[in-house]
C-alpha cells in the first residue's frame, strides 16, 4: 500500500477506526499526519466532540493534524448545504460524502502526501460490497479496491484495515485506553449501509467468517478479471479538470462539488 518513506495523510473522524489506524501507523514508524474536516453537525454535539477528540489525540502524540472548518471556508455547514440541495433526498450523507472526497483530495495533493488512507474496516467494505452486488454495480465493484493508484490530480488511496473486523479495532482502542467518539454520526442511523451491516452481522453470527470470506473471495475474483477492467488506476474515470478548482471531474466543465457550492472562477 505504501512504505515508510512516503508521506501519508490519515482521514480522521474521531471514531475508533481512523484513530486506531493513525495510532498504529505512528507506532510502526510511518510518517502519518491527520486530516479532520469540521462539518458542523450540531446534533448530539457530534462535530464538536469528534473534533476535540481528534485534536487531543494529535496533541498527546505530537502529531500534525490539518483541520478544515467547512463553514468558515464555504459559508454554510454541511446540513445547511444538504437542505438546499436535491442530492440525497433531504439527508446530508450524499452531500457530505461528496464534500469530504473533494476536501480530502484537495489537502492530500496540496501538501504532496503520497497516499490518503481511510479507516474503512472489513465490516464497512463487506457492507459496501453487498450493496454493490445487490445492485450489480459493475463499475463500483471494479473500483472497490484496497488501493487506488494515484492519477493526474488524484492522490493514491488506501484502506489498510479492509480485512480487519470492526470488533478488532474496537478491542485495540479499549486495550490501549485511547479515547474516541462512541456515538456514530446522527445521520448514519437510517443509512442503507447500516442495514447491510445488520444483515451481514446476522449471517456472521450463524456462520463466523462470512464477512471475511465474502470480501476476500471478491478480491480474488476481481484480481482474476471477473470485472471488466483490472487496472487499479482511477484516471480514466475522471477525464477532465474542473475549471474552478482544477480537480479531476467526469463533468465537462465544473465539478460536482463546485456546482453544489456555487463556486465560480
Ligand atoms: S459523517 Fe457525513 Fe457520514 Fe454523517 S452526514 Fe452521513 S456521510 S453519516 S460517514
Ligand atoms: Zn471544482
Amino acid at each position: 500500500m505504501f512504505t515508510r518513506d512516503e508521506k501519508i495523510l490519515v482521514a480522521v473522524s474521531g471514531g475508533k477506526d481512523s484513530l486506531a489506524l493513525w495510532d498504529i501507523l505512528n507506532q510502526l514508524g510511518y510518517q502519518a499526519d491527520g486530516l479532520y474536516i469540521q462539518l458542523g453537525i450540531l446534533k448530539n454535539r457530534y462535530s464538536e466532540i469528534s473534533g476535540e477528540i481528534s485534536q487531543n489525540f494529535a496533541n498527546q502524540r505530537g502529531l500534525k493534524l490539518h483541520t478544515v472548518q467547512f463553514k468558515d471556508q464555504y459559508g454554510e455547514d454541511i446540513v445547511e448545504v444538504s437542505k438546499r440541495s436535491n442530492r440525497g433526498k433531504g439527508r446530508p450523507c450524499a452531500v457530505c460524502g461528496l464534500a469530504k472526497r473533494h476536501i480530502m483530495n484537495k489537502i492530500a495533493t496540496k501538501y504532496e502526501y503520497s497516499t490518503l488512507v481511510t479507516g474503512h474496516n472489513l465490516d464497512d467494505e463487506a457492507a459496501t460490497l453487498l450493496g454493490n452486488t445487490l445492485d450489480w454495480q459493475a463499475d463500483m465493484l471494479q473500483r472497490q479496491a484496497p488501493v487506488l493508484a494515484a492519477a493526474s490530480g488524484l492522490a493514491k488511496k488506501a484502506k489498510p484495515f479492509c480485512r480487519t473486523y470492526e470488533r478488532e479495532t474496537t478491542a485495540y482502542m479499549i486495550m490501549n485506553n485511547i479515547d474516541y467518539i462512541y456515538e456514530e454520526c446522527p445521520f448514519s442511523t437510517k443509512s442503507k449501509s447500516l442495514r447491510y451491516k445488520n444483515a451481514l452481522n446476522a449471517l456472521e453470527e450463524q456462520m463466523p467468517g462470512t464477512k471475511l470470506r465474502f470480501y476476500s473471495n471478491f478480491l480474488k475474483a476481481r484480481n482474476q478479471g471477473m470485472f471488466p477492467k483490472t487496472s487499479d488506476q482511477h484516471q480514466d474515470y475522471y477525464e477532465q479538470k474542473c475549471s474552478v478548482c482544477d480537480q479531476p471531474t467526469t463533468a465537462p466543465d465544473t465539478c460536482a462539488f463546485c456546482r453544489l457550492m456555487n463556486l465560480h472562477k
